[in-house]
């Protein structure tokens, strides 16, 4: 834990630099310029070559990888989830700038909305972006694009793999096409009244739907092995920023349970009601207030039509075809959750495709 600490000093530290020149704009994948691509899957590759400042073997890439699997019993089914992603998307994007020296690089967002009826046959995931996978055999390693021949480095906690496995996708049809259309994700952003409603729709819908739908490494504690966790989380943060401008005073409330695994002066003990002034896990010092407003954070995200769930909502003609159930929640893919709490979320999501079907005249 020392080790991520003391990352995650000298992460801050270059905040503190970068975080006064102006915004960052986070643009949606496909809407980035061919050099803004460029730069951003540069600085990853350069990030891979730089050392791990804690194991001679690892990248700094790789360290990236571990703060998510030692934390992951407390970031995930519980109210951190947000603020800590956010956290740690942004400590991974001013990583980016430092390695490549370039203060304008931000991570892109991938809106699924917009591939909500199978997000492997997205634009996204080919080789002039994400990448993948080939062959027919039950591990996927990815040959193309961003993550072509990535190689990783830590494995999932419960997972025994030496260093050296290459990095897999596994989809599964089943949870890719139960995502949410744009009219869905309007809904479900209209539907939550508060932080921690909204939190547990998203999360127990398709933030987990995303991570098993990809399947393979993203499935696992270790899933900012692949890329695309990036331009995921960016956008679960995008869906989240949104709903704090549309709900200003709510937007700014910070609240619900806490995880269970640890206490001390970690965030733990479910059913101690979680603050904006906790510190979130992980880090030396970095509270949940420090997180909660993405501009004073340094940055932003473009609402460009056709890439914001809420203007594409605004913008949305009916739907050619009804769109299909969330299936019931399983242990196994409730990725942490309280499943009682999943369960509710997913009669939620189940309720909100019911009356846009209803809409349709299905
Ligand atoms: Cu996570």
């Amino acid at each position: 834990m020392f080790s991520v600490k003391l990352l995650t000093v000298l992460l801050v530290a270059i905040c503190v630099v970068s975080c006064v020149s102006g915004l960052v704009e986070r643009k949606e994948v496909r809407k980035m310029s061919t050099k803004e691509w460029d730069n951003y899957s540069n600085a990853i590759k350069k990030l891979r070559a730089t050392p791990s400042t804690f194991n001679p073997n690892a990248s700094r890439y790789d360290d990236f990888v571990r703060i998510h699997v030692e934390n992951y019993d407390v970031i995930h089914g519980c109210s951190p989830l947000l603020p800590w992603h956010r956290w740690f998307v942004r400590t991974f994007e001013l990583a980016l700038q430092q390695v490549s020296k370039n203060s304008s690089i931000s991570v892109p967002y991938w809106d699924w909305t917009l591939d909500y009826k199978g997000i492997n046959a997205s634009a996204v995931m080919t080789s002039k972006y994400l990448g993948s996978p080939t062959g027919t055999a039950t591990k996927h390693c990815i040959r193309n694009g961003l993550c072509a021949n990535w190689l990783t480095f830590y494995d999932g906690i419960d997972e025994t793999d030496p260093p050296g496995q290459c990095l897999t996708r596994e989809y599964n049809p089943f949870w890719m096409t139960s995502m949410p259309s744009p009219a869905l994700m309007h809904k479900m952003l209209n539907s939550s009244p508060d932080y921690n409603s909204l939190r547990s729709t998203i999360e127990a819908g398709p933030h987990n739907n995303f991570h098993h739908g990809i399947g393979g490494d993203m499935a696992g504690t270790a899933s900012p092995n692949d890329a695309i966790f990036w331009s995921h989380h960016s956008f679960i943060d995008k869906i989240w920023a949104d709903w704090q401008n549309i709900n200003v005073t709510e937007g700014a409330i910070y609240e619900g349970p806490l995880c269970n695994t640890t206490c001390g002066n970690r965030l733990g003990c479910r059913h101690q009601p979680a603050s904006v002034n906790d510190i979130l896990v992980g880090t030396p010092n970095v509270t949940v207030a420090q997180v909660m407003n993405i501009t004073a954070y340094g940055y932003k995200y473009t609402t460009s039509a056709g890439t914001s769930p809420l203007v594409a909502a605004l913008e949305f003609t009916e739907s050619p075809s009804q769109l299909p159930l969330n299936p019931p929640m399983t242990e196994d893919r409730a990725m942490g959750l309280d499943i009682d709490q999943a369960n509710a979320a997913i009669n939620n999501i189940n309720t909100l495709i019911s009356s846009i079907n209803v809409q349709n005249g299905f």
